[in-house]
């Protein structure tokens, strides 16, 4: 792994918040994310599940955990099974973790090989007739592949038909919403990996590069700085391709005078940063984008004023709708009768803003979370406003990540120029420095 060890005590405290939520007489199975196969013989990189990292900190495939609530000897709550290190396969792939290794990591002391799983299962099942599985609940992902938590639910299905099949991903989704300090530690890492990425990459934009040197000048400053890379595939987003709000292609020329609009984030030790920051091409926003630009920030400051204990995303974001209405109508994009006779499926501001104001972050960037979620101290949302001119070529989008404290909230992106002036003077420094020397 790249980033500093993590104490094993945050992965005993999280097992520890879901072993207290299941029943004593159940017990749970989660199990890590498979190697999935690319083409050939070769597989995409390795990401570990989130849940699995979350309550272990192991990050090897073929990982599975057994909680065990009901268990006499506290050092048997929680068991581990892991791939058995064999020679033949680490000549190829490296070391693979030891039973003594894994338990440094993890803080559990019971592991086992993974090929004996089975068999101890078996065992355990005369003793349990409750099974809470692992399941990905995402309401946004639609897929027709099946992860081995699925499996294995079909499996269990299967072969003991007799058992009582309850969800876990309840339980720990409402684990994960609250970070412990340790966790905020390695989002603000992320963070700061982040905005140093951005400050030493934007000097570098010019009219006549390509959208993907950006991308790879933020990549190795994400490397060089212990991130494992990008969080989610990073949107540089020039011209008119800054209305797209998922654009990814990343092959277009900037043109002068135009804008361009970067949404990236390292992840750090599996944890996301999510930012979105605009650039002026040539060093210097036109009148027109200065204005739609300023809008933005001002949406983005009003709104994050609104992001406190007590609050649910979906409150807050009506808010940030009405303040989009207001600098729409200023910006002359729409007129007060659009609103008058706007209807509740197809407001004024739709074309102009089509997208959620917050999500939350943690070891996903889409992490768990609702919108209607009420927010407390520890949790971390995005804050992202914007406004889309695509006839116009102009789309600003400004992120930040902001942290749900007692006292009100933090921005964890605060040292990421964001004023007109910062930028632009950041955006000539190298220019500037250049002609000096
Ligand atoms: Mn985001």
């Amino acid at each position: 792994m790249k980033y500093f060890p993590i104490s094993s005590d945050l992965f005993a405290r999280n097992r520890n918040k879901v072993l207290r939520q299941l029943p004593h007489d159940s017990i749970a199975v989660i199990h890590s994310n498979d190697l999935i196969p690319r083409n050939g013989d070769l597989f995409f990189k390795f990401r570990q599940h989130s849940d699995l990292f979350y309550l272990t900190g192991i990050e090897q495939e073929k990982t599975i955990l057994v909680l065990i609530p009901g268990a006499s000897d506290n050092k048997e709550k929680a068991v581990l099974f892991i791939l058995e290190p064999k020679p033949e396969i680490e000549i190829w792939e490296g070391k693979k973790l030891t039973i003594t290794q894994a338990q440094q990591i993890s803080g559990i002391s019971h592991i086992e090989y993974e090929h004996t799983f089975h068999i101890f299962f078996a065992k355990l099942l005369q003793h349990y007739n409750c099974i809470y599985l692992n399941k990905n609940e995402n309401p946004r992902l639609h897929t027709f592949v099946k992860s081995r938590d699925d499996r294995f639910k079909r499996i269990i299905r299967k072969r003991f038909p007799e058992k009582q099949i309850e969800r876990l991903a309840p339980i720990i989704t409402e684990c994960r919403l609250r970070k412990e300090p340790e966790e905020i530690a390695l989002i603000e890492q992320a963070c700061n990996i982040t905005t140093n990425a951005f400050k030493q990459t934007v000097p570098y934009i010019k009219p006549g590069i390509y959208e993907y040197e950006i991308e790879a000048l933020l990549t190795k400053e994400f490397i060089a700085h212990g991130a494992s890379g990008h969080a989610f595939e990073p949107i540089i987003a020039s011209g008119a391709n800054s209305c797209f709000l998922h654009y990814v292609s990343n092959n277009t020329v900037l043109q002068p005078n135009t804008i361009v609009l970067m949404d990236f984030g390292a992840e750090y030790a599996n944890y996301a940063s999510d930012a979105t920051r605009v650039i002026p091409v040539s060093g210097k926003f036109t009148q027109r984008q200065k204005q739609v630009y300023e809008a933005v920030l001002r949406v983005l400051k009003q709104t994050t004023k609104l992001i406190i204990t007590g609050t649910t995303i979906l409150e807050y974001q009506e808010q940030t709708k009405l303040y989009i209405q207001e600098e729409l109508l200023h910006l002359g994009l729409i007129k007060q009768h659009d609103i008058t006779k706007q209807t509740k499926d197809k407001p004024a501001y739709f074309t102009y803003f089509m997208h959620g104001v917050s999500h939350f972050i943690g070891l996903d960037t889409h992490d768990v979370g609702n919108k209607d979620t009420v927010l407390e101290p520890g949790m971390v949302v995005s804050c992202e406003p914007g406004i889309y001119i695509a006839n116009e070529g102009i789309g600003i989008r400004l992120e930040n990540d902001i942290l749900i404290t007692e006292t009100g909230n933090k921005n964890l992106l605060e040292q990421m120029p964001i004023e007109i002036e910062e930028i632009e003077d950041l955006m000539n420094s190298y220019w500037h420095n250049k002609k000096i020397n």
